[in-house]
């Protein structure tokens, strides 16, 4: 890291809480980032300086406010390569990122006797909304199988492309697992059949460099929230050629060129699919985020977590009884694990008692819970703020309750 450890930990402020008498160990990153002063301040900058509608207004407040709205929109498309600001959308987060894909590009492709697409290892935000499209189309969910390491099968989706196939949705990272997928192969599997790839990106950005060029997919998924910005924004990112067939997704202002009682015609890209009045601050603040993780430097992050991940393996194998769920050979800084036979929620809730947070439970993935037949497991992430001596907290107090709850 260029700078110390301590100084940027200090960027901070709630990373000071005491929880029962311990000081914060905060480890569930993989449900969301704490948040740098400087999101912090962007956000209050803009209710105390700002505060005004964009896109609409003639006056100061409001050209400034849409002023800044839009350069957060090229931030955003140089963060992950995108072509053109047409091609990034603003919505609540990947959930409604994917949902927008889904009910829309469903309404536009998706037939009788069509089939999407998805991992057995998604996120129930990247299976509920295509169960819902397939269902009020009369198509078909197909899953591509995952190995006991938590490693895709690839050799298993030529089988699953065929001229039926409308779409591929694929996590670009589990949130279980911490598995990275191929995202790039998946993709250039899917275009050699001429299918298009949306994939949910919500672990990826914030722990490794994004280009959606790069990667080639149609669609790219990903929440404020999980990148050290605000919740209440995310991004879709969408071919500009595939988001021009699609219809709108939601009705309202800001998304229309025209309105008579016969007739609607709508607004250009992107604000064709950004009904209604955005959360403005919050991606004022998104801005200030991807300013903190590119003057962190994203390879910094990278190796920082990835060094603190191999740490982690390395210590927790030592505590007897441990076992971890998710061994790719190729992961991110997410580490699912079951401690005997104690119940994870059970395991969670005594680290909590000393100041240790971690994510229980199914983690809004049953499909991997019923894989591997468990109920759910304790989850730690790991951000930039996190520290050896956090992993070395996390040991000692696994090591304390694990005679507790044999
Ligand atoms: N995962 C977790 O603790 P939203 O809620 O829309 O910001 O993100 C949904 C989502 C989609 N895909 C993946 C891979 C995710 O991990 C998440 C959110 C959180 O793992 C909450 S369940």
């Amino acid at each position: 890291m260029t700078q110390s450890n301590d100084t940027l930990r200090q960027q901070f402020p709630i990373l000071n809480t005491t929880v029962y008498g311990h000081p914060l160990v905060y480890l569930d990153n993989a449900a969301t980032t704490q948040k740098p002063q400087s999101v912090i301040d962007a956000l209050c900058q803009y209710y105390t300086q700002l505060n005004s509608n964009i896109h609409r207004g003639t006056h100061y407040l409001a050209s400034k406010a849409t002023e800044q709205y839009e350069a957060v929109r090229e931030r955003v498309r140089r963060f992950i390569g995108a072509r053109s600001t047409h091609e990034i959308i603003f919505t609540r987060g990947t959930t409604e990122s994917i949902n927008l894909v889904a009910s829309s590009f469903g309404r536009y492709r998706l037939r009788e006797g069509d089939e999407i697409v998805v991992s057995a290892m998604e996120h129930h935000s990247n299976i509920v909304p295509w169960q819902l499209a397939c269902e009020q189309a009369g198509a078909t969910l197909r899953v591509i199988p995952f190995s006991e390491e938590g490693v895709l099968d690839l050799g298993a989706l030529p089988a699953l492309l065929n001229e039926h196939t409308r779409l591929v949705a694929v996590g670009h990272v589990s949130n279980t697992l911490g598995t990275i997928n191929p995202v790039a192969e998946i993709t250039a599997m899917a275009h050699c059949h001429g299918i298009p790839v949306l994939v949910d990106g919500a672990q990826a950005v914030a722990h490794m460099a994004v280009d959606v060029q790069e990667i080639g997919c149609d669609f790219y998924c990903f929440s404020g929230h999980k990148m050290y910005g605000p919740m209440g924004v995310g991004v879709l990112y969408g071919r500009e050629e595939l988001l021009e067939q699609m219809p709108p997704y939601q009705g309202g202002g800001e998304m229309i060129k025209d309105v008579t009682f016969e007739r609607t015609t709508y607004n250009d890209l992107p604000f064709r699919f950004e009904a209604g009045t955005p959360s403005v601050g919050d991606v004022l603040a998104l801005g200030a985020a991807l300013d903190f993780m590119e003057q962190t430097g994203l390879d910094t992050l990278a190796q920082h977590e990835e060094h603190l991940l191999h740490y982690a393996i390395e210590r927790l194998q030592h505590i007897d009884g441990l076992r971890i769920i998710g061994q790719a050979p190729h992961k991110t800084s997410v580490i699912s694990f079951l401690l005997g036979n104690a119940h994870p929620y059970d395991v969670g809730t005594l680290l909590d008692k000393l100041g240790i947070a971690v994510r229980t439970g199914h983690h809004c993935t049953q499909p991997i819970m019923d894989h591997y037949g468990i109920p759910g497991t304790v989850r730690a992430s790991f951000a930039i703020y996190n520290t050896i001596a956090e992993v070395d907290a996390l040991v000692d107090a696994l090591q304390r309750i694990a005679p507790m709850l044999a």
